[in-house]
C-alpha cells in the first residue's frame, strides 16, 4: 500500500512543502486543471508538474482525474473527437511514467452535498449530505457553489445539458460508457495504464440525471463491460459506504481478488437518516464505517496501489478548499498508516 495525498497544484492553499512531512506520505494524487474539459493534456504540461512534485522528494502517482467531456457521456456524435482527446492525453501521461488515472462517469455534477460547513458537536466543520434539502436546490439559480459543481457553465448552458440528458436513461448512460471504455481502455493496455473509475457519490440520482456507478452488482457490470485488468475500480469507502446495502470491506476484498481495484479513496461518514449523512473524521467510532476492517480487506487482497485518505473536516480554525484542508485529512493519514503498520507486523 502507498499512502498518498491529494493536492489541487499551485492554486492550493496546501502545499508540497507541508504535504512532504506527512509521515508515511510520499505519492501525490493531481492533475492538470487550467485545460478545457476535453482537450488533450500535453506531455509538457504533465512533465512540468511532474517535475515540480520530484523536486519536493515527492513522486506523482495518480492522476485525479482526466474528466470526461459530457458529449461522452450523452452519446452525442461529437464524442468521437473528445475520445480521441483522451487517448491522447493517456498517450502522454503514459509517456510522463503515470500508471494510474481515475476518472467519473456521473452526469454534469461530480459529488454533491447539500451544505459545506456544518458546525459538529466538537466545532469543527464538515461536508454533509440530507436528501431533502437537495431536492429543494435548483442547480439553474446560480447561487450555489458547491465543490463538484462545474462552475463554468453559464445558466443557458447548464439549462441546455440538463435539457439533453432528459432522454438519457440508465440503459444509455451503461451503452456510453461501454462506447467510451471500448476506445479508450485499448489505449490503456496497449500504453500500460490502470484506469480506476470512481463510484457515484452519493451513489443515488439527483435532479433526476442517472447515476450508475453505485453498488457491487453495478461494479460487477462495470468490469465486465470490458474485460482488462486495466478496467478497474477507484473503491471510495465513503461514496459506496453512505448507503447502508454496500458492504464496503466485502467489496473490496471481492474486486481485490479479481485485481480491479486499482486505487483507494479511504473517507468515513456517518449516516444520519435515510440518504442523509455527514462526513467525519477518518476515525471508526465516528463514523458508521469500521476503517480497521476496511484497511484489513485491502492486507488481506494485499493491495499494493495507491490510497489516500479523502476528505477531511475542517478543524483547528483551517479555512480552505470544502474537503481538503490540511490538518484532518494528515490526520486521517497517519491513521490509516497506523492500522496498517499494525496490521502488517501482526502476521
Ligand atoms: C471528491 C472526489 C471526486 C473525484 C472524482 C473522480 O472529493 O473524490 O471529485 O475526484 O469524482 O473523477
Amino acid at each position: 500500500m502507498n499512502m498518498t495525498f491529494r493536492w489541487y497544484g499551485d492554486d492550493d492553499k496546501v502545499t508540497l512543502e507541508q504535504i512532504k512531512q506527512i509521515p508515511g506520505v510520499s505519492g501525490i494524487v493531481s492533475a492538470i486543471y487550467d485545460v478545457t474539459v476535453g482537450e488533450v493534456w500535453s506531455l509538457e504540461k504533465i512533465m512540468d508538474l511532474k517535475d515540480e512534485i520530484e523536486a519536493y522528494g515527492l513522486e506523482l502517482l495518480v492522476i485525479e482525474s482526466v474528466p470526461v467531456h459530457e458529449d461522452i457521456k450523452l452519446g452525442l456524435p461529437t464524442r468521437d473527437r473528445y475520445i480521441a482527446n483522451y487517448c491522447e492525453t493517456l498517450r502522454n501521461l503514459a509517456e510522463a511514467g503515470i500508471k494510474v488515472v481515475c476518472y467519473n462517469f456521473m452526469p454534469v455534477f461530480d459529488w454533491t452535498r447539500s451544505e459545506l460547513d456544518h458546525e459538529l458537536p466538537d466545532g469543527s466543520n464538515a461536508l454533509i449530505y440530507k436528501h431533502e434539502t437537495v431536492l429543494k436546490m435548483d442547480p439553474l439559480t446560480g447561487e450555489l457553489s458547491l465543490p463538484g459543481w462545474d462552475s463554468s457553465y453559464t445558466k443557458e448552458g447548464m439549462k441546455d445539458l440538463l435539457a439533453q440528458y432528459k432522454s438519457v436513461t440508465e440503459e444509455d448512460l451503461w451503452n456510453n460508457l461501454k462506447y467510451f471504455l471500448q476506445h479508450v481502455i485499448a489505449v490503456a493496455d496497449e500504453v500500460g495504464i490502470k484506469m480506476a473509475i470512481h463510484p457515484d457519490d452519493p451513489p443515488w440520482s439527483i435532479f433526476g440525471l442517472p447515476r450508475i456507478i453505485a453498488n457491487k452488482e453495478n461494479l460487477e457490470r462495470f468490469i465486465n463491460l470490458v474485460d482488462s485488468p486495466n478496467n478497474g475500480i477507484a473503491l471510495c469507502s465513503g461514496s459506496l459506504g453512505v448507503d447502508p446495502n454496500n458492504d464496503v470491506p466485502e467489496i473490496i476484498r471481492y474486486f481485490g481478488k479479481k485485481g480491479r481495484i486499482h486505487f483507494g479513496h479511504c473517507r468515513n461518514i456517518k449516516i444520519t437518516g435515510e440518504k442523509c449523512f455527514e462526513e467525519s473524521s477518518h476515525k471508526s467510532a465516528d463514523g458508521s464505517l469500521d476503517m480497521v476492517e476496511i484497511m484489513k480487506a485491502y492486507h488481506d487482497i494485499d493491495f499494493n496501489g495507491p490510497i489516500r485518505p479523502d476528505h477531511g473536516r475542517m478543524i483547528w480554525g483551517e479555512t480552505g478548499r470544502p474537503g481538503y484542508g490540511l490538518y484532518d485529512r494528515a490526520l486521517g493519514a497517519a491513521y490509516l498508516n497506523g492500522i496498517w503498520e499494525t496490521l502488517e507486523k501482526s502476521n
